[in-house]
């Protein structure tokens, strides 16, 4: 069970119905490890760090990384694991869609020598996250969207495929049957990818890829694909990446502010609670009614991860070790 009941705070409609089951099931396959801040200590690697528990994805990595291989290549195919999962609601294939039925991929990577590579709102292509890649490598450019970069895909032979299962069909169809068709952003089940790895020369990298907000307005994009709001990654101090509300982390350039703060001296785990902060303080009221989580890496290995609500979590796999661990939160009440 992939589907998590995390941006839902207020009200439940058909769509919270579903999460709430989720998240039911979902806390049981948690693991109780305390947050993992204090776990690390000196100069961790290879080590991988994912948002929610993905220990398929983090077990890809961690095998590149293990068999020397670099960190670019570790999150890339992480994060293809689970835009292949058809059961990962949130990611890929079988990801939930926008409000007209379609559904539209965000993703982006990061390298370790600063290098960016995005797509957004694709349709029909599974592994959005090796066409960023693709981007990053074989393009002028930083950001493909939509057509232009479904057009580049397939000039590249990626395949033409069908996204909407019977499964997220018959959701949408369902949510169609009651919904207003206004935004309702703060119901949301989700668990977008967000990766970063540090392989065995040391250096770091970061993949995110989502297919974004279910039953979202067509055409909108979240902050998973952009730089600085779904992630950020500095060889010279650490990286971050980000789940959540995407207009949220947007507004925070959250991933970014979470890198600068780690370079300023603060720890992986001082930076995310001041990023999640730095949210809920501009959200004035609003941040009771949706979720944020970050998680961090720095280059000796330690780790962090804080959220606004419970029922966040993430997965690290290192000394040879995949757990996953239960986010600490803002929101006590
Ligand atoms: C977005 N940040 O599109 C993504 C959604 C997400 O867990 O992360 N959900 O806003």
């Amino acid at each position: 069970m992939k589907r998590r009941n995390f941006l839902q705070k207020a009200s439940l409609s058909t769509i919270g119905v579903v999460a709430s089951a989720s998240v039911v099931a979902c806390k049981s396959n948690i693991e109780k490890n305390n947050s993992s801040s204090n776990v690390n200590t000196t100069s961790v690697k290879p080590i991988v760090i994912a948002t929610w528990n993905v220990p398929n994805a983090t077990a890809k990595a961690w095998e590149i990384l293990d068999n020397g291989g670099i960190s670019l290549d570790a999150v890339e195919q992480g994060c293809m694991i689970e835009e292949a999962d058809v059961n990962n609601s949130s990611v890929g294939k079988g990801g939930f869609p926008d409000r007209d039925g379609n559904v539209t991929l965000d993703a982006c990577i990061m390298d370790k020598d600063g290098n960016y590579g995005a797509v957004m709102c694709v349709q029909n292509i599974t592994h959005v996250i090796s066409l960023a890649r693709k981007v990053m490598e074989e393009t002028p450019h930083v950001i493909l969207a939509g057509e232009g970069a479904e057009k580049f895909g397939y000039d590249l032979g990626f395949k033409k495929e069908k996204l909407l299962t019977e499964f997220s069909k018959k959701a949408w169809k369902k949510w169609k049957e009651t919904s207003n068709y206004k935004p309702v952003i703060n119901i949301e089940n989700h668990d977008t990818i967000g990766m970063l790895a540090i392989d065995h020369n040391g250096d770091i990298s970061g993949a995110c890829t989502t297919s974004g907000l279910s039953y979202k307005m067509a055409g909108r994009v979240g902050d998973s694909p952009i730089i600085g709001a779904g992630l950020f990654i500095d060889n010279e101090v650490g990286g971050a990446t980000a789940t959540g509300m995407g207009e949220e982390v947007l507004k925070t350039v959250g991933s970014f502010l979470i890198v600068e703060l780690m370079r300023q001296g603060k720890t992986p785990q001082e930076a995310c609670e001041e990023a999640v902060r730095r949210v809920v303080k501009k959200s004035g009221d609003r941040y009771k009614d949706f979720q944020v989580g970050f998680i961090a890496l720095n280059k000796k290995g330690e780790t962090g991860a804080y959220c606004i609500h419970e029922f966040f979590n993430y997965n690290i796999y290192s000394h040879g070790e995949n757990k996953n661990y239960e986010s600490l939160f803002f929101n006590k009440v």
